[in-house]
């Protein structure tokens, strides 16, 4: 292992002639204090010895000197990455806080990263938080009640993950669809012949509804059935709940051969990742989505952030298990002030100021070997 002395005027720039004659990946041994400004002990990475898995136990030595080097190393990519994060925040302190807010409020980085390049220049903090909450109104896809899905009848078959509320919501909009256009117009289907009680869910709302209520075992089941609703206003379909990652779910497909229209109906409450394979799985060629549980969601900018990215119409909010009571028209300021609001509050999850170099430490090294690409240019 060869190292070299750096002498250099100041950290920054002893770092970035140490990576530009030992490479990228080098390894600072050590710095001290130097009356020119700064010394470095450096070693290219590749001449550092790999020991293979069944070398000799004197080797142990090594291995712990690479160990410690390589926590060195760490420790260093750390601190650039708080440096990089300071330089960042000094550099566009509006746009860094801008960020901030939306990962506070479950946002996720591809949007977040997207808003904060649009990000128009010179708005100090508030004018920018401002435009943020503008910003996502104006791209929450919500359908106001002149689109009501209801009112316009048709069929529609409620798809999403286990669980998701798909039979409650559907008995709430069988509630309005009542409503709209009388008991003797619509009907409903229960097509869940995958789970034992499935139908005996629904029967209870149909018959508290006074609507008729159609038990089909299969997709072959619901197509003969269908003709023979042809003339209700208002076709609901229940279907069996699976998991994203089911096969089985590829049979909602089969329900547009039908003319039958899907509405996917996604819990808030869940983790960004599962929001956004439902969003995938049951989202993907639906008429549009329904979020249920944003009572349980303290923190809903997760799935506001999916509903904006896949740009698929949000006909319908639910925050509570009451039917009709808790189905909503979707007001977009509502639903962004809450999520905005859900950034503030204080949980063991919520990211304190010093985390967040940390939680920039990727991309903060990347901006650093940036700025030292643009160093060499210069
Ligand atoms: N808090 C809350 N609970 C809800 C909401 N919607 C549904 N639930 C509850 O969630 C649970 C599951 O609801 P279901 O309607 O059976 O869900 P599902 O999607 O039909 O379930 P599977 O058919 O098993 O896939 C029930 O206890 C409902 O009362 C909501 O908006 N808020
Ligand atoms: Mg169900």
């Amino acid at each position: 292992m060869s190292v070299r002395v750096f002498v250099a005027a100041n950290a920054r720039e002893g770092l970035a002639r140490v990576r530009r004659e030992l490479g990228d990946d080098a390894v600072v041994l050590s710095t001290r204090p130097h009356p020119q400004g700064v010394e470095l002990l450096a070693s290219a990475y590749g001449d550092l010895a790999v020991p293979a898995v069944n070398e000799a136990p004197e080797t142990a030595g090594s291995s712990r000197i690479l160990a410690e080097l390589s926590r060195l190393r760490g420790l260093l990519q750390n601190q650039l990455a708080g440096f990089a994060w300071g330089a960042a925040r000094r550099r566009d302190p509006v746009r860094v806080a801008l960020m901030q807010t939306l990962f506070a409020a479950g946002f996720g980085s591809a949007l977040a990263r997207t808003l904060a390049a649009r990000l128009p220049r010179g708005l100090d903090n508030e004018a920018a938080q401002r435009w943020l909450r503008q910003v996502l109104i104006r791209n929450l896809p919500v359908q106001g009640r002149e689109a009501d899905l209801l009112a316009r009848g048709g069929r529609y078959a409620l798809v999403g993950s286990t669980g998701s509320g798909k039979t409650t919501t559907l008995a709430k909009l069988a509630a309005r669809g009542v409503e709209d256009h009388g008991a003797a117009q619509v009907a409903l289907v229960a097509a869940d012949a995958y789970r034992i009680g499935a139908a005996a869910q629904l029967t209870v709302y149909a018959e508290l509804l006074g609507v008729s209520l159609h038990v089909v075992e299969d997709q072959a089941g619901l197509a003969r059935l269908l003709p023979q609703l042809a003339t209700r206003k208002l076709v609901l379909i229940d279907t069996a709940g699976f998991a994203p990652s089911d096969p089985r779910t590829r049979e909602g497909q089969a329900l547009d051969a039908m003319g039958v229209r899907r509405l996917a109906v996604i819990a808030a409450n869940q983790q960004g990742a599962a929001i956004e394979q439902a969003m995938l799985r049951f989202g993907e060629g639906a008429a549009a989505s329904i979020l249920t549980k944003l009572d349980e969601a303290p923190q809903p900018g997760a799935a506001l952030d999916s509903v904006i990215r896949h740009r698929l119409p949000l006909a319908y909010i639910a925050g509570g298990q009451r039917v009709p009571e808790d189905l909503h028209t979707p007001n977009a300021a509502y639903l962004v002030d809450r999520a905005l609001k859900g950034g503030q509050l204080a949980t063991p999850y919520a990211l304190e100021a010093e985390d967040w170099p940390l939680f920039a430490g990727v991309e903060a090294e990347r901006a650093e070997r940036h700025a030292i690409k643009v160093l060499h240019g210069g």
